[in-house]
Formats: C-alpha cells, sequence, structure tokens
C-alpha cells in the first residue's frame, strides 16, 4: 500500500531461556515489595528462565537499590535487572528525595553499566494505590518489570552484535 512503511524494527522476544537475571527488592513496605517480587519471578519463570538463572537480593530501602544493582551489574553475571521497591507519601519531604534519587540512581546505574535495568519503584501516595499495583485492580507491575527485563536483555545482546557503520564501510569507494 502507497506510503506504507516497509522497514521492520528489531525489537528483544519474550524469551527468557539461558539468561541469567538479578532481582534487587527493598525490605521497606515489603508487604507490598514482595508482591512485585512474585509477579517479577512469575513472569520470568513463565518465559522461559529456571530458578537457577535468577538471583534475589534484599537492600533496606528504595534507595540502597542503585548501588546494588550497579554492583551487580558490574559482575558481568547477568543480562537484566530488576529494581523493585515501594515508596509512599508521608508528612515531609522525605518522599521526593526518595523517590527521585532512586530513579535517577537506577538509571545512572543501567547507562554506566550497559545493562538494562527495569525499574520497578512505586511512588504512590496511599497504601492502596500501592496494593492495588501490586497485584489487584491494575495488576501486577511486578510482572510488568519481569517482562520488561527480558524483552530489554534480548534487544541489549542483539544491539552489542549489531556491527557499526558496517554498511557505510561496504559503501566506500575503493581507492586507485
Ligand atoms: N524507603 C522505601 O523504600 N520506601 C519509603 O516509603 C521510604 N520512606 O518513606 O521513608 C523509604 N525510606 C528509607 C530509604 O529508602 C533508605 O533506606 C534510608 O533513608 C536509609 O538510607
Amino acid at each position: 500500500m502507497a506510503g506504507q512503511n516497509k522497514l521492520s524494527a528489531m525489537r528483544g522476544e519474550l524469551n527468557a531461556a539461558g539468561l541469567r537475571f538479578g532481582v534487587v527488592v527493598s525490605q521497606f513496605n515489603s508487604f507490598i515489595t514482595d508482591r512485585l517480587l512474585a509477579g517479577a519471578l512469575d513472569a520470568l519463570k513463565r518465559s522461559g528462565a529456571r530458578d537457577g538463572q535468577i538471583e534475589v537480593v534484599r537492600v533496606p530501602g528504595a534507595f540502597e537499590l542503585p548501588l546494588a544493582a550497579k554492583k551487580l551489574a558490574a559482575t558481568g553475571r547477568f543480562d537484566a535487572l530488576i529494581c523493585i521497591g515501594c515508596v509512599l507519601r508521608g508528612e515531609t519531604s522525605h518522599y521526593d528525595y526518595v523517590a527521585s534519587e532512586t530513579a535517577r540512581g537506577i538509571q545512572l546505574a543501567q547507562l554506566d553499566t550497559g545493562v538494562p535495568m527495569a525499574f520497578c519503584v512505586l511512588t504512590c501516595d496511599t497504601l492502596e494505590q500501592a496494593i492495588d499495583r501490586a497485584g489487584l485492580k491494575s495488576g501486577n507491575k511486578g510482572y510488568e518489570a519481569g517482562l520488561g527485563a527480558i524483552e530489554m536483555a534480548r534487544l541489549s545482546r542483539k544491539l552489542s552484535r549489531t556491527p557499526a557503520r558496517s554498511g557505510a564501510r561496504a559503501r566506500r569507494p575503493r581507492r586507485r
């Protein structure tokens, strides 16, 4: 059909077989984070991961997620990490610092190391909002993060294998 884009897009398949995952879980608000962890593990296993391919690490609170994730990534043992936490708004500005520094730290950690890190940190005004996102009305964000980690792990492998500028080199005119 005229005007239709025939370019195919590269993407990561949702197949976890043979991939290695680290899951970093905050113990703060563990009533929520344990449910998110269960959702993430469910996604990994339904997609073909076995127990031996998954390592779970627990940290005190969300603020500690970035450092633990960065250290895990540096071991070279993982195709992707999943960072799980739950930050609930309180009466002071503490929430804002924990939430924004956790997000910033995880983004920096994945950019610095090149290991994909799924951001599964709920930032909610109320406990009810968090419960809804950890298995009730709004699904389970841990499950979504698990799928995202698999997709990014696969895509990351593909992107690393794609030779840079190979097309440009092939077209370069030969010297006489
Ligand atoms: N950590 C959380 O994971 N969620 C929160 O809601 C939270 N609040 O509200 O204080 C929280 N604080 C602890 C923080 O993550 C660190 O563990 C602590 O500051 C020690 O570094």
